[in-house]
């Protein structure tokens, strides 16, 4: 434990955080590529060559590129990665080049690619643009009350479609250059001049084709092409303005790092074209450093600017739990600080004009500057604030915690749970429209039970340091929704992390926080569902798989991070003194190296059921916590006092 403790010590950066590489799909690099190309510029040689390391270390045996570092090829991917390699300056007869087009070729080139990828080949003017399916940008005219207004969407696609659709208003596209020609020569099964872009639309490789488009789906596509036909120019002018306003209002409110790294890179293509060379550009440039990471195996951009308030809210809580708080005092009191400088503590900019929810108090998953606080963030956030005022190390006013304690009442939702960065605002049959091809539930943010679990033990810490705070309504709600929601294994489905282990700890933490009780039906079927998995050497395992097909699927070993998750849970179910138990910590210890460390293992964390993304703390904070709660229920055992 000293010695696990003593790694997460040496790796806090001295801001108090913990930052890391937070990397793993393979779609953001070539759009980054892609975006500098449009805006005729080319990324630094430290860069380029990192980069050309990154995208060749990662492409599969079989020629292709996964969606992301460990899944298998998509034609989405391997042909962005493919042309993001020609843009960085391999020659089209490169050995992995040859091999990627042998890939992809069969399956359609470019034609096969899922919809976000024959978007920024369009981009570049590889693609055309009849081939896409319709992104009217006069959507965001529509009257906000309407049920699939814009604005209701998930806030990470409504920001993705923003510039997209103000760049398929403008047919926007990079300047001609030889490299494309060539390119368009080396794209497709049959010469350029005679793909069919009208059947080009429908068309989606069977290996791309995650979440498949439904009839209602097709059917809107075709009015809207329709309406593409006959669409006014006025009104467009109009629509094309209104995208503009608010993607410079997303731009302010997040000190132009924008919510996430597609937006980041979208958003600087638009005003190079809006207003080539103009200020919003250069804040832009500015700001893209922010999302490359240099790791061993070169250089990539990251899924976020970056994840440090998430991991070290969780730092903090382990590193209490397992009893290390003495030594590493000064380690906490550092994260205290970091806690103190991140939290949001205004709106944002015209906020209802931006379609933002309020602001004021919240945490976001990476820094202040980012703007955008989440409610599960916010919440471990106040945890960690709250373990770490006993100790005097808390340096977050009461004021502003109640401000934060505001911030999570505000969101939750009319089921009793939270979803992630604001209510719920479409209704679930949007999803039938969700045009990503490669994702599944993108469209709507609906509540989590990894959110809803984080704000109830939020606000059941912050209710017992404050007995007046009129919390306990809300609580219960959580409560229930967290209890409705238990799947017939016993198990709760995980949607942010891999997979029923993650859920299923969540849900039983949070329940336990409430006073449920080890006796209770609803615990034992979870321990159940815990034990049927676990494996012969005394292990938990599971992998990314089990979110695409949303079953339990087992890895080929066991991995450290599900272990821990089954641990706890085990342990807050009551059978922390179980046989299951104890070989579970035994397997546990014994996989620790002699440097304190777990070694790596396959990504735990995952977004939108289909995308691996790697969370760089998790095997430092996750097996010392899990540990320590073990070994306490093995002593109470001891002792004699336990179940
Ligand atoms: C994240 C990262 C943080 C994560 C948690 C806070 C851990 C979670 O509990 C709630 C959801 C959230 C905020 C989350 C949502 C999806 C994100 C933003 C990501 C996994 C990081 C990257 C991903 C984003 C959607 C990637 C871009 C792809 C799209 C489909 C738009």
């Amino acid at each position: 434990m000293a010695r696990a403790r003593d790694v997460l010590r040496r790796t806090q950066e001295v801001d108090g955080s913990w930052k890391g590489d937070y990397g793993g799909p393979l779609f953001l690099s070539p759009m980054y590529v892609a975006g500098l190309y449009v805006m005729g510029r080319a990324p630094e040689a430290r860069v380029r060559d990192g980069m050309l390391a990154h995208l060749r270390a990662h492409q599969n045996a079989d020629g292709g590129w996964g969606l992301d570092e460990e899944s298998p090829s998509l034609v989405f991917t391997t042909v962005l990665n493919y042309v993001a390699l020609r843009l960085l300056g391999v020659a089209a007869h490169d050995g992995d080049l040859l091999r990627a087009r042998a890939w992809f070729l069969p399956r359609g080139g470019a034609l096969g690619s899922s919809s976000w990828g024959k978007f920024i080949l369009a981009l570049l003017g590889l693609y055309a643009y009849d081939g896409l399916a319709p992104l009217p940008p006069e959507a965001w005219l529509l009257p906000r009350a309407l049920p699939f207004h814009p604005s209701r969407l998930w806030c990470h696609c409504r920001m993705v479609y923003l510039p997209m659709g103000w760049l398929y208003g403008r047919r926007a596209r990079a300047a001609e250059t030889p490299l494309l020609a060539e390119l368009r020569r080396e794209l497709y099964p049959m010469p350029y001049a005679e793909v069919d872009w009208e059947a080009a639309r429908a068309r989606v490789a069977p290996s791309d084709a995650y979440t498949p488009r439904s009839v209602w789906l097709r059917a809107v596509n075709r009015v809207l092409g329709l309406h593409e036909r006959i669409h006014s120019k006025r009104l467009r002018a109009r629509a094309l303005d209104e995208c503009l306003e608010l993607i410079r209002g997303e731009d302010e409110a997040t000190h132009h790092l924008c919510i996430g790294p597609i937006n980041k890179v979208l958003n600087a293509v638009v005003w190079h074209l809006a207003r080539p060379e103009g200020p919003e550009v250069r804040a832009h440039l500015e700001r893209l450093p922010d999302y490359l990471q240099h790791c061993p195996d070169g250089v990539k951009l990251n899924g976020y600017n970056s994840s440090q308030l998430w991991d070290t809210a969780f730092a903090v809580q382990s590193l209490v739990a397992s009893g290390q708080a003495d030594g590493a005092r000064d380690t906490l009191a550092r994260a205290g600080r970091f806690l103190e400088a991140e939290q949001v503590l205004e709106d944002s900019p015209c906020a209802a004009r931006n379609h933002r929810h309020p602001s004021r108090g919240g945490w976001p998953f990476s820094t202040r500057a980012h703007g955008w606080p989440i409610s599960d963030c916010t919440a471990e956030a106040v945890k960690a604030c709250l373990l770490l005022e006993p100790l005097g190390l808390n340096r977050v006013p009461h004021a502003r915690l109640a401000q934060a304690v505001g911030f999570i009442l505000s969101l939750q939702n009319r089921d009793g749970g939270w979803a992630t960065y604001e209510r719920q605002r479409g209704p679930r049959w949007l999803e039938r429209f969700n045009p990503s091809d490669v994702f599944a539930d993108i469209m709507v943010d609906a509540s989590f039970v990894e959110c809803t679990s984080a704000c109830v033990q939020a606000l059941l810490a912050w209710s017992r340091a404050h007995p007046e705070a009129r919390v306990a309504r809300p609580i219960a709600r959580g409560l229930d929704f967290l209890r409705r929601t238990q799947r017939a294994d016993g198990s709760w489905e995980g949607s942010w992390g891999v997979c029923f282990s993650y859920g299923t700890w969540f849900a039983v933490t949070g329940l336990v926080a409430g006073g449920m009780k080890p006796g209770d039906p609803v615990l034992r079927r979870a321990a159940a569902f815990l034990q049927a998995h676990q494996r012969e050497d005394g292990s938990w395992s599971e992998t990314i798989q089990s979110c695409r097909e949303r079953r339990w699927v087992d890895g080929p070993t066991g991995h450290a991070v599900t272990t821990s998750w089954a641990l706890m849970t085990l342990v807050a179910t009551g059978n922390g003194d179980s046989v299951a138990a104890q070989r579970g910590g035994a397997w546990l210890r014994a996989r620790q190296g002699a440097d304190g460390r777990w070694p790596p293992e396959p990504m735990a964390g995952v977004f939108n059921r289909s995308c691996a993304i790697h969370y760089d703390t998790y095997l430092r904070v996750f097996p010392p916590w899990a540990l320590s709660l073990a070994m306490h229920s093995d002593c109470i055992r001891a002792a004699g006092v336990g179940s």
